[in-house]
């Protein structure tokens, strides 16, 4: 292509083409272009947002150059690629992460002074990419984060849903849910119009013999609805590598604009079609680790992994190879089950569009795919309807059939003595009606399958996935220890910290390599370390008490104990037992005399995280947390010595207000329940301490950090299932403490304790299944400890930056190079050394 363009064509364009700006002056002069002409706004109508606004479109500006080189770098090596799917991307804000990364964070800052703004005012203008729940979503963020941070050739595939995860408020101590509509302005994005795919729904197959007498199926007769990419630029930290995170979005196809209704003046109805099929990229799911079955979540799952599967499709066919290299060429990743429906469509692809026998599609296909599980909870996993799945996806369903009849004919003959597996394992579960089991569909069509921390794998290995352990052996399932991004979560959120690191480290490497941290250990006596440290974590309490104060109304004292617990609202997270808890030390603090007060160590519990809106022990969850603060925040018994907030609306940027904050987080599930949890790393990192269950990835921060700067309570994963046996056979006694607690509760003293009685009967009632009585006095044993370790403040801050210094292992970047050796079999592609620089 290049060589048919004319000399001197080609002369001109490299001359005029865009140039990266550099200095403050450039940068300003991009900026204020931007406001004058794309938002057609002048130096005396210049607010906040219009600063915003065209530093966002200057900084893409310059992303976009990045990303274009770094995609014909791409296309011109062709190496192999890893394509991550997942349906949820929780980006939090872009501003502050892009000019971090192309690293003119000082020009920035002084460019927007000159022109009179200050850069936090700007920064914080922007809205939240909410594209996602909680721990997954965040996860899928920091590991694009990641991948383009280490040169990875990644793309990331998702929908652009119009609504991200609604806006909490809260309403008389209810949460109330607000949509999100966050697209009038996103800068980040690139419409691509030119783009698209058509996807199919329902309609039939076909068969019939060609003429070589192979069967051939052709689905057809279905409706089509159009995805429209559209592109955001994921730049890596202190590196040229600009990925990209392609977006669909759903639009009527020319074909479904019904002209004989428009032409009939059924103007209305037509409209109502082209209405139908922006429906699917619609709105994100706001259910976090719960499979609801909706029919247009099905569409939004096979709308987009036909989208994505097509456009891998295409790259790979422009390098002419022959289809056995695919696997060579391509790496998917499944995000959880929710883009399973990408192997039957790369299936049907390779069989029906493509004419390969069924074996070596089969091959192909896992090679390909590898598969990350994230909860090992029954009402997580998700199983769609047979009827429904033929309805939508016939030939599909066809396909999954087909796979299903091949891997048990194969346990079969393997395992023929025990013919009770086979019902067991089938990917056709056979419940009335019939359910297709997409976590097992997803494990047999992968080459690897893995868990998101040590005892999670463990779990999946011994509890859902046992039988197909036995199958094919252990080698395919693995671990990959969840991490975050320490640009986020540390640089970005905690630059103090940050700048006090780099300086005794000589330098941000660290922020490239985690593992470096581990020589902050050297400065744990070190005096001015000390007292450096003590000022930054009380100046981010003194930021997060300001914040409580504008936002919530609620007065809080810099200097008590942050105890802080933000995560979904969830019975296995168990905010009921820190509520709980919490009141059971108000009654503590109401049984003392004023000179035994006194001696109490002050604390302020903040909570935060929404509830699914059809989850209502979660809403009563958060109901019970306001009215309990109502109450005891107003009490003068108890003034400073504890205070309860509810931050609302907690989403990725309030986290980074919040995370730096805390003295001790919560991360309390009843062990076994929570997969790895990735804030409980933020927080440690951050200089605060846990007090959690044996679970997740608590397990491994515990064996990192040390096990005096963690505090660790409760029952362990394995004695679990017996107490809930126990339970079950009447054998429940509820604690003591926390009898007084409900009997508190009952009595009115926290407003009408209607509401309340299903939290209580959850316990008292119907088997207490989360353990809540069984861990309570363990937990408010652990409680006292804390308060106990607090008071001496040296011993506590010995801890905490000894915590830190030890975190260098839940560094995204990890977790990356884990996945590209294990699973993708990728390697790096750096950025050519730039000319003069
Ligand atoms: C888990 O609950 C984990 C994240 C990311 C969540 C949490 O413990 O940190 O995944 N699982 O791996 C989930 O959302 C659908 O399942």
């Amino acid at each position: 292509v290049e060589a048919s363009v004319p000399e001197e064509q080609r002369e001109a364009w490299k001359k005029f083409s865009a140039k990266e700006f550099k200095t403050k002056d450039q940068f300003e002069e991009e900026v204020v272009r931007h406001i004058e002409t794309t938002l057609a706004r002048s130096l005396f109508n210049c607010d906040e947002a219009a600063a915003y606004a065209g530093t966002a479109l200057a900084l893409r500006d310059r992303l976009i150059i990045e990303w274009n080189r770094t995609q014909q770098q791409q296309t011109f090596a062709d190496p192999k690629r890893v394509y991550y799917l997942s349906l949820e991307f929780l980006m939090g804000r872009a501003l502050d992460n892009a000019i971090l990364n192309v690293g003119m964070k000082d020009v920035a800052r002084q460019g927007l002074e000159e022109l009179g703004f200050r850069m936090e005012d700007v920064i914080s203008q922007e809205r939240d990419a909410a594209l996602g729940n909680g721990g997954l979503g965040r996860l899928a963020a920091c590991f694009l984060d990641s991948l383009a941070t280490l040169n990875y050739p990644a793309w990331g595939y998702a929908l652009r849903y119009r609504y991200g995860i609604f806006r909490q408020e809260i309403v008389d101590g209810y949460q109330v849910e607000v949509p999100d509509y966050w697209l009038d302005f996103n800068p980040w994005e690139f419409p691509r119009h030119d783009v698209t795919v058509d996807v199919q729904f329902y309609g039939g197959v076909r068969k019939y013999m060609d003429d070589s007498g192979k069967q051939v199926s052709v689905w057809e007769d279905g409706e089509i609805v159009t995805a429209v990419a559209y592109d955001a630029p994921i730049p890596g930290y202190g590196t040229r590598t600009t990925n990209n995170l392609r977006l669909w979005s759903s639009k009527a196809s020319h074909g479904e604009f019904d002209f004989t209704k428009f032409n009939s003046g059924e103007y209305e109805a037509s409209v109502a079609d082209q209405q139908r099929a922006e429906t699917i990229s619609a709105v994100l799911y706001p259910n976090d680790s719960l499979d609801r079955g909706k029919e247009l979540r099905l569409k939004q799952q096979y709308f987009w992994c036909a989208a994505s599967l097509f456009d891998i499709v295409r790259r790979f066919k422009k390098s002419k190879k022959a289809w056995k290299e695919f696997p060579n060429q391509v790496a998917i990743q499944l995000n959880d089950t929710h883009p399973t429906l990408a192997i039957p469509e790369l299936m049907r692809i390779l069989l029906d569009q493509e004419g390969l026998e069924w074996d070596e599609a089969w091959n192909i296909t896992q090679n390909t795919f590898g598969y990350t599980n994230h909860t090992v909870m029954p009402e997580a996993l998700e199983k769609w309807s047979v009827p429904l799945v033929q309805h939508l996806l016939p030939r599909h369903l066809q396909i999954i059939y087909d796979i299903n009849l091949q891997f048990l004919q194969y346990v079969e003959r393997n395992f023929p003595k025990e013919r009770e597996m086979l019902s067991r394992v089938s990917i056709i579960e056979e419940s009335e009606p019939k359910r297709v089991r997409m976590a097992y569909l997803a494990v047999i069509a992968s080459h690897k399958v893995n868990g998101v921390a040590e005892l999670h794998s463990d779990l999946v290995r011994t509890t859902i996935f046992k039988d197909f352990v036995k199958i094919y052996g252990p080698d395919k399932f693995t671990n990959v220890t969840n991490g975050i991004t320490p640009r986020r979560w540390l640089h970005q959120a905690n630059p103090r910290l940050s700048e006090l690191i780099a300086s005794k480290l000589g330098g941000h490497e660290f922020l490239r390599d985690l593992n470096l941290l581990h020589k902050v250990e050297a400065f744990v006596d070190d005096k001015e370390f000390r007292k450096e440290f003590r000022e930054i974590k009380y100046a981010n309490k003194v930021r997060l008490a300001k914040y409580t104060k504008e936002v919530e109304g609620i007065t809080v004292n810099p200097s008590s104990l942050f105890d802080i617990q933000v995560k979904r609202i969830h019975e296995y997270k168990r905010q009921q037992l820190n509520i709980f808890g919490v009141i059971h030390r108000y009654l503590e603090l109401k049984d003392m005399s004023p000179e035994e007060r006194k001696k109490m160590q002050p604390r302020v519990s903040f909570f935060g995280g929404k509830a699914a809106p059809g989850y209502w022990m979660a809403k009563m969850v958060i109901h019970l947390i306001n009215q309990v603060g109502k109450v005891v925040n107003n009490d003068k018994d108890i003034g400073d010595l504890l205070k309860v907030v509810f931050l609302s609306d907690y989403n990725v940027s309030k986290a980074e207000i919040i995370t730096p904050a805390s003295d001790i987080s919560e991360h309390i599930s009843t062990a076994g329940t929570e997969a790895s949890g990735t804030s409980n790393m933020k927080f440690v990192l951050n200089g605060g301490l846990i007090i959690g269950t044996c679970d997740g990835a608590n397990i491994e921060i515990t064996r990192e950090v040390g096990e005096d700067n963690i505090f660790l309570f409760g029952n362990l994963s394995e004695d679990v299932e017996d107490l809930r046996h126990h339970h079950f056979y009447g054998d429940f006694q509820l604690d003591p403490s926390l009898k007084r607690v409900f009997d508190t509760i009952r009595s009115g003293t926290f407003g009408d304790a209607g509401p309340f009685s299903g939290l209580v009967d959850s316990i008292v009632d119907h088997g207490d299944y989360y353990l809540v009585s069984d861990d309570f006095k363990s937990y408010v044993d652990t409680q006292k400890l804390i308060d106990e370790a607090y008071k001496d403040q040296e011993a506590w801050l010995t801890k905490t930056i000894t915590a830190v210094s030890r975190m260098g292992f839940f560094s995204s970047d990890r977790c990356i190079d884990e996945y590209a050796e294990m699973i993708w079999n990728v390697e790096p592609l750096p950025p050519p050394k730039q000319n003069g620089a």
